[in-house]
C-alpha cells in the first residue's frame, strides 16, 4: 500500500505525517527547491524532484504561477487570457531567507517555502492574502491545489452555478453539460468559468486557474479548514490578483480575460421567445399583440422548428414560406429578431445542405482518432462538429451568417454548445475526438476534446461573433451563447439554460445572475417564466417584475408548455407585468448606461451588495450572505425580491447604507435596526443598528425597488421599442443624499460610431444643504447629438424654502412641486450648468 506523505504548509512550519514522497504517476508532490533562478519578474525553480516552478509579475497586483514535473514548463497559450495580459511584465526584488525563496512587487510579497514549495501571499504590511494548505499534489494527469481557509472568508464566480452566491462549504465541477431542466443539486451546468474570488474582511483576492480540461473547486466541502481547486489533465497555470476591494478584482479579471462588447441597445428591451413561434403567422400574431396591448418590446426568437428538418442555416419553407418578408415588417414595427443557429451541421452528404456540403470541402470538422470524421446524433439526426478551434474553420463558420443577415435577421442565438450530443451516456463527445488546434499562440497541434471541451461553445460564440463583424463591420453582433468559458464574454451574452417554471427556479435566478456577473458575464438573463413547464400566472408575474430589473429580460419557454405571454392569465395580471416592463423601458437611459460601464470596466450590470458595498457589515462580512435574494441594478437601485416568493410571508429588506428612498414612491425609507430591542429606550451597540432594514409585506403587484440616497438617475418618457424616439425631456431624477452623483452614457445604440466619439457622457452631482440644493451637470464628452431638447429635474427628499431655480446665476425656470417631489425643466445644453435651487 502507498502511504502519501502529507504535508501541511503553513506559517512556515512543515507537519510531515508519514514518511515518502512519490515520484512517477502516484500521488506525490514537486518536492523541494533545488535550485532558484531570479527573473526580471519572478523566480523559476528547479525541485528536487525533477520539476519546474515558476511564478511571475504581470502587475504590481497579479502573479502567475505555473508548475510541471518536468525540466520544462507547458506549452504558453491561453484561450481565455488575452495576450497583451499574459505576457505583462513588472521587475520584482528578490526576497529569498533561509526558509523562503521569493520576491516583492510594490504591492505583494511572494514567498516559496524551501522544503514544500507552498506558496504564502502576503500585502506590504505582511498581513497573508493567501496561503497554500498543502504542497501541490500530482497524481496521474491531475493536479490539486489546496488553499487555507479562514473562518471568515467567502467564495464566489465560478460561472452560474446554483445556490447561494457564496460558494463556501460546497465542491462544485467544471464540465460543460447540457443539463436540460436543472434543479439546485445538479453540477456541473453548461458553463465552465475556472475563476472565483475569496472575501474576506473587505479585501479580496482573485484565482483565475487557466486550464481546459475537467476541473474541479471545493470550498470546503471536504475539509473545514481548506478549500482546494485542480484538473483532471492540462498544465498547472493560475493568476492570483489580491485587490483592496471585489470590485477591482473583477476589474483585473477583466484585464486578463477581456470585457463583453458594447451591446446592442435593442438587446436591453424586453425580449420574447418561444421553442419555437410556429408558423411564421403565430410570430406575426405575438408581434402585434406586444403593439395591440401596449407591452414594450424589442425583440422575438424564432427557435430551431423555423428551420427545414432541424438543419442550421436552413428555412422550413413550409411554415415560413415568406420569412424575410415577416422580417421586413417586424422591422418596421421596431422589433429585432434573433434566429437559432445551433453547431451540429447535419451529416447530410449529397443533399445539397451548403453548410455540410461546403464544412466537407475545407475540412472543418472535427476528427475521429482514425482521421475519418466524427457523426453523432442530434436535432437535425445524424450530425457532424465544426472545429471552432480553427482560425480557418471560425471564418468559415462566419460565413454561413450571410444568407441569414441578408435576409433580415439582427441577432444571433448558440445553443447545444456544450457540445450536446444525443444518445450517448455522456451526452457529449467521447473524449478521445480529435481537434486540430491552428490558432495563434498555439502550437499548430492536435487535441483530444478532453482539452477542448469546456472551451468549444466558447470558441463556437466566438466564431459567430467575428463572423458577423465581418459581414457587418459597422454592426454591433448580438450573440446569446448557453456553454462558455471564462473570456467568453468577449464574444456573447449568455442565459441560465434550461430552468424551470417553479417558484424554486425565480428564487435561483438572482444568485445566478449575480454570480454569473461576478465571473466575467455582465450581459446574462435567465429565462423568464422558467423553460420546462408551464408557470402559473402568479410565477409568471412576479418572474416578469424581476426580469425587468436584470440585464437580459428575455422570456422563454418550451414546446408543448403552456403560452407564456404577458398577457397570459386576463388583464390584471397583464396590466401589472406591463406596468413593469414600462418601468424597463422609462430606465433605459440608465440601463445602457450600466451597459457601457460592463462594456469598458468589466463591472457587471446586475451586482451582488458585497460588490458595491463591501464594508456594509460592521465586521465588514458579505451582506449577500444575509440576503442573497437582493441585488444591485448598478451602484443606486436595490432590487429585494422576496426570498421565499411562493409565499405571502412578510420578509426584511436589509440596506448597505443608511439613506434609501422607495423607487416607487419616492418617499425615503426610514430602516429599522434589524434586530429591534424589546426595550426601545435601551442604548445599543452600533452593531445593533446595523444593517438597516425595513419589513416587505408582498402582494403580487409589487416588487421592492429602493435609489440610493445620493443617486441621480437618467430616466427617459415611455417608448414601446428603443427603436422609438422618446418624445418630452430626458428626466434626471435627484436623490438628496451624501455622496449624490450620477452618470449618462448614450450613442447611437447600434453601430461603432461611439469609437471614433459619436457618443455622449455627461456627470451629475449634487450638493445639500438646508437652504440650497446645487446641481451640477458636466460638460457632455463626445460629439453625439441626442434625442432629447430638455432636462426635467426631479428632486426627491429635500423641498426648497423659496421655490426658485437659478441656472448659472440667471435664467429662472418654474419650479413645480408634485406630491413629494420638486420639478422643474431647463433647455439641454452640452456645455456644463449648475443649478441652484432655494
Ligand atoms: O432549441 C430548443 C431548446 C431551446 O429552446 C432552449 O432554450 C435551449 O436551452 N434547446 C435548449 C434544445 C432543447 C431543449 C429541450
Amino acid at each position: 500500500m502507498r502511504i502519501l506523505r502529507i504535508l501541511i504548509c503553513g506559517a512556515g512550519v512543515l507537519v510531515a505525517l508519514s514518511a515518502a514522497v512519490f515520484a512517477g504517476t502516484g500521488p506525490h508532490t514537486l518536492g523541494s527547491v533545488s535550485s532558484v533562478t531570479a527573473l526580471e519578474n519572478g523566480i523559476r525553480i528547479l525541485t528536487t524532484s525533477g520539476g519546474t516552478e515558476e511564478i511571475t509579475a504581470l502587475r504590481d497586483d497579479v502573479v502567475r504561477v505555473r508548475a510541471s514535473t518536468g525540466a520544462s514548463l507547458p506549452e504558453d497559450a491561453s484561450w481565455a487570457v488575452l495576450e497583451k495580459s499574459r505576457t505583462a511584465s513588472v521587475p520584482v526584488t528578490p526576497e529569498n531567507t533561509a526558509v523562503t525563496v521569493g520576491f516583492r512587487t510594490q504591492s505583494l510579497h511572494i514567498e516559496i517555502d524551501r522544503k514544500t514549495l507552498c506558496l504564502t501571499v502576503r500585502n506590504l504590511d505582511g498581513r497573508i492574502l493567501q496561503q497554500d494548505a498543502q504542497p501541490l499534489r500530482l497524481e496521474d494527469s491531475a493536479f490539486r491545489i489546496a488553499e487555507a481557509m479562514p473562518a471568515d472568508e467567502h467564495y464566489y464566480g465560478l460561472g452560474d452555478k446554483t445556490g447561494p452566491t457564496d460558494r463556501r462549504g460546497r465542491a462544485f465541477s467544471l464540465w460543460n453539460t447540457d443539463a436540460y431542466h436543472f434543479q439546485e443539486s445538479t453540477d456541473p451546468l453548461y458553463k465552465s468559468i475556472p475563476f472565483f474570488m475569496s472575501f474576506r474582511a473587505g479585501t479580496a483576492v482573485g484565482v483565475f486557474l487557466d486550464n481546459t480540461f475537467r476541473s474541479s473547486f471545493d470550498f470546503g466541502a471536504e475539509s473545514a479548514t481548506s478549500y482546494s481547486f485542480g484538473a483532471a489533465d492540462g498544465p498547472v497555470d493560475y493568476y492570483i490578483f489580491p485587490e483592496p476591494a471585489p470590485r477591482a478584482v473583477l476589474e483585473t479579471y477583466a484585464w486578463l480575460t477581456g470585457k463583453p462588447p458594447l451591446a446592442p441597445r435593442w438587446s436591453l428591451g424586453f425580449q420574447q421567445s418561444r421553442y419555437t413561434y410556429t408558423p411564421e403567422s403565430r410570430l406575426m400574431e405575438i408581434a402585434d399583440r406586444l403593439r395591440a396591448d401596449r407591452i414594450p418590446a424589442d425583440a422575438l426568437y424564432l427557435d430551431i422548428d423555423f428551420q427545414d428538418r432541424n438543419r442550421p442555416f436552413t428555412i422550413n419553407t413550409k411554415d415560413f414560406a415568406n420569412l424575410g418578408e415577416a422580417l421586413a415588417k417586424l422591422h418596421t414595427m421596431n422589433f429585432h429578431v434573433v434566429a437559432i443557429t445551433d453547431l451540429h451541421i447535419a451529416h447530410a452528404p449529397d443533399q445539397n445542405y451548403a453548410p455540410y456540403d461546403s464544412g466537407v470541402a475545407g475540412d472543418q470538422f472535427v476528427h475521429n482518432p482514425d482521421g475519418s470524421v466524427f457523426v453523432g446524433p442530434v436535432w437535425p439526426g445524424p450530425a457532424v462538429f465544426p472545429d471552432f478551434t480553427r482560425t480557418q474553420t471560425r471564418a468559415w463558420w462566419g460565413t454561413l451568417y450571410k444568407d441569414f443577415i441578408a435576409l433580415g435577421f439582427d441577432g444571433f442565438w448558440n445553443d447545444m454548445n456544450e457540445p450536446s450530443i444525443f444518445k450517448t451516456p455522456t451526452s457529449t463527445m467521447p473524449l478521445d475526438v480529435v481537434h486540430r488546434i491552428d490558432e495563434p499562440g498555439f502550437r499548430t497541434r492536435t487535441a483530444p476534446h478532453a482539452e477542448i471541451h469546456n472551451v468549444f461553445g466558447m470558441e463556437n460564440s466566438r466564431a459567430t461573433y467575428e463572423g458577423l463583424l465581418k459581414l457587418e463591420p459597422n454592426t454591433r453582433p448580438f450573440v446569446l451563447t448557453r456553454a462558455s468559458y471564462a473570456g467568453g464574454q468577449r464574444y456573447a451574452a449568455t442565459w441560465t439554460g434550461d430552468n424551470t417554471s417553479t417558484w424554486n427556479h425565480l428564487r435561483e435566478s438572482g444568485p445566478q445572475l449575480k454570480s454569473l456577473g461576478l465571473s466575467g458575464f455582465g450581459y446574462s438573463g435567465a429565462d423568464v417564466g422558467g423553460f420546462a413547464g408551464t408557470a402559473t400566472a402568479d410565477l409568471l408575474t412576479k418572474w416578469l417584475e424581476v426580469g425587468a430589473f436584470e440585464p437580459i429580460d428575455r422570456d422563454h419557454t418550451e414546446k408543448g408548455t403552456g403560452d407564456q405571454e404577458p398577457w397570459v392569465g386576463g388583464s390584471e395580471q397583464e396590466d401589472i407585468r406591463r406596468r413593469f416592463i414600462e418601468a424597463r423601458y422609462r430606465l433605459m437611459p440608465y440601463l445602457y448606461t450600466l451597459a457601457e460601464e460592463t462594456s469598458r470596466t468589466g463591472i457587471p450590470m446586475m451586482r451582488p451588495l458585497f460588490l458595491d458595498y463591501p464594508e456594509a457589515a460592521t465586521d465588514k462580512h458579505p451582506m449577500d450572505n444575509d440576503v442573497d435574494n437582493e441585488f444591485l441594478l448598478g451602484h443606486d437601485l436595490l432590487v429585494a425580491p422576496s426570498p421565499f416568493p411562493d409565499t405571502p410571508d412578510a420578509y426584511s429588506v436589509e440596506f448597505p447604507t443608511a439613506e434609501w428612498f422607495d423607487y416607487w414612491t419616492g418617499e425615503r425609507v426610514e430602516p429599522a435596526p434589524r434586530n429591534p430591542h424589546p426595550d426601545p429606550n435601551a442604548p445599543r451597540s452600533p452593531a445593533e443598528l446595523v444593517p438597516l432594514a425595513t419589513d416587505v409585506h408582498p402582494t403580487l403587484d409589487a416588487l421592492p425597488v429602493y435609489v440610493r440616497g445620493g443617486a441621480i438617475l437618467a430616466l427617459q418618457p415611455l417608448v414601446q421599442s428603443t427603436q422609438e424616439t422618446p418624445h418630452g425631456p430626458l428626466e434626471l431624477h435627484v436623490y438628496a443624499g451624501s455622496d449624490c452623483r450620477g452618470s449618462l452614457y448614450t450613442d447611437d445604440g447600434s453601430s461603432f460610431a461611439y469609437k471614433r466619439g459619436e457618443y455622449l457622457r455627461q456627470s451629475f452631482t449634487c450638493f445639500v444643504t438646508a437652504e440650497c440644493l446645487t446641481i451640477q451637470l458636466s460638460a457632455r464628452e463626445g460629439s453625439y447629438t441626442p434625442w432629447w431638447k430638455e432636462i426635467r429635474v426631479v428632486v426627491y427628499g429635500w423641498q426648497p424654502r423659496h421655490g426658485t431655480v437659478r441656472m448659472d446665476g440667471a435664467t429662472n425656470p418654474k419650479v413645480e412641486r408634485v406630491g413629494n417631489t420638486v420639478l422643474f425643466t431647463i433647455p439641454a445644453s452640452s456645455a456644463a450648468a449648475t443649478l441652484e435651487i432655494e
